[in-house]
């Protein structure tokens, strides 16, 4: 494991044993593939655990494949990305920021605003003037990392965490608001801005970025999509069919898995056997890689070069960045039920992605408390201004939930259109008749 790397298993991200001992099992495949016996041997030991059981038929066949399939194999699919900045904002050994400046602090000033516009919407739930929230805090480095290293023609498709990227890549960002409104505005995206509407379905996003990318395929475009899912998400089938697609038909896509450590109250012990989610890419045949998602700028490093790959046709990407939501899953949730205050406070107090891009750029002499005052100043006034624009939205009537599903309206569509205004106008005759 290269000095800096994210280890899944060592948080101090130092080198680590469990890359020993991985490294120690691939050196020793040669000698393991020509010799069916270790093979066999290895299966009886996987038989007496709670492991799978295979035949020696089964095995010796398996035996014979692997064999010359590994000597076609060119390169090992799943690594993990360099890390850039260490938790505390230093520059990791061995690496440099060679980003531009102005690239560096639009990374904290998007941040900033993430981070803003989340504790704001959060209260405005507690007030009851919006319905419900998901928090983004916690996550802002991936969402802000992904989101700017897309080109404007790029797509960008997320869930209901995942507003951040949208208004970082367009979106204007009382649609988040509206969103969590419940207003149908919130899918109504502007023309000119590629980002799909925020959704609750989970993986979802997986199958609908590889039907648009596949459509970029075919018609020889050289754009990209990416979706934006959580650790979570990986267990449904829409996930799986949608990287299964992408790596059969070598899709511009670029699947990236927020792995915050939590699904609603499912911890990712409970969610995978895998040591990581990246490597599931490996089974479908493109690379897999997991990166520091607390590192704004490695993430936006391992985001450009999948994108930039998927661009040169050479296939989708699925990037894993690690993570951790700091507030509750949504308002309704209360994660006290089921986390310790010793693992919050590792991730809210030792790896705040915020702070740590804002001690690298102090530390860099590109940030001071001047700054950051005006940064706060104007960052207040843009999420005021769009939680006024939000709230402001008329409240269109109930049959507005039949527009815009189709640009044209299916014949069901329009039938159940009339018998809803019909009912409607019974109910209203009912309640004179009383
Ligand atoms: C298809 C589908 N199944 C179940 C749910 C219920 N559900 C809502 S959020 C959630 C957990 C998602 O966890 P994860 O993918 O890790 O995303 P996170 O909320 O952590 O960002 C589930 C199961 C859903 N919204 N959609
Ligand atoms: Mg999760």
């Amino acid at each position: 494991m290269r000095h800096g790397a994210v280890c899944r298993w060592d948080t101090s991200h130092a080198p680590c044993q469990h890359h020993t001992t991985y490294g120690v099992a691939l050196a020793l495949w040669p000698v393991v593939r020509q010799h069916p016996r270790y093979y066999r041997e290895g299966l009886a030991h996987g038989r007496r655990g709670t492991g799978a059981v295979l035949n020696d038929e089964t095995a010796g066949w398996i035996g014979e494949k692997m064999s010359s399939t590994m000597d076609a194999r060119p390169a090992p699919l799943y690594h993990d990305a360099d890390g850039v900045l260490a938790p505390d904002g230093a520059v990791r050994p061995g690496a440099t920021v060679h980003e531009d400046r102005a690239l560096l602090k639009e990374m904290y000033r998007w941040l900033v605003f993430g981070r803003t516009y989340d504790t704001r919407l959060r209260n405005l739930q507690r007030q009851g003037r919006i319905t419900t929230y998901a928090p983004i805090a916690g996550q802002e480095a991936v969402q802000v990392g992904c989101a700017l290293a897309l080109a404007p023609d790029d797509w960008l498709l997320g869930s209901y965490r995942d507003g951040l990227a949208g208004t970082v890549h367009g979106l204007p960002p009382e649609h988040v608001a509206l969103f969590f409104r419940g207003h149908p505005k919130a899918g109504m995206t502007p023309p000119g801005v590629n980002v799909l509407p925020q959704q609750v379905g989970i993986a979802e996003q997986a199958p609908q970025a590889v039907g648009i990318a596949w459509g970029m395929k075919l018609r020889g475009a050289s754009t990209a999509v990416l979706a934006l899912f959580g650790d979570g998400a990986t267990s449904e089938g829409a996930f799986h069919e949608g990287a299964n697609f992408a790596g059969v038909f070598k899709v511009p896509v670029v699947l990236v898995c927020q792995n915050n450590g939590w699904a609603i109250s499912v911890p990712r012990s409970r969610q995978t056997a895998s040591p990581t989610f990246a490597q599931k890419a490996v089974a479908y045949g493109f690379p897999g890689v997991l990166v520091d998602g607390n590192d704004v700028v490695a993430v936006y490093r391992a985001t450009l070069a999948a994108l930039e790959r998927a661009k040169r046709g050479e296939g989708p990407t699925l990037i894993e960045a690690l993570t951790y939501r700091v507030g509750p899953h949504s308002t309704s949730d209360d994660p006290t039920r089921y986390r310790s205050d010793e693992e919050l406070s590792l991730w809210q107090d030792g790896r705040d992605p915020v702070a740590r891009m804002r001690a690298y750029l102090e530390g860099a002499g590109l940030w001071d408390d001047r700054r950051q005052a005006a940064l706060e100043e104007e960052t207040r006034e843009r999420v005021a201004a769009a939680v006024r624009s939000a709230l402001e939205e008329p409240v269109p009537p109930p049959e507005a939930m039949f527009d815009s599903v189709y640009a044209v309206p299916t014949p069901v569509l329009e039938k159940q259109r009339r018998e809803f205004l019909d009912g409607a106008v019974q109910k209203e005759g009912d309640a004179t008749h009383d």
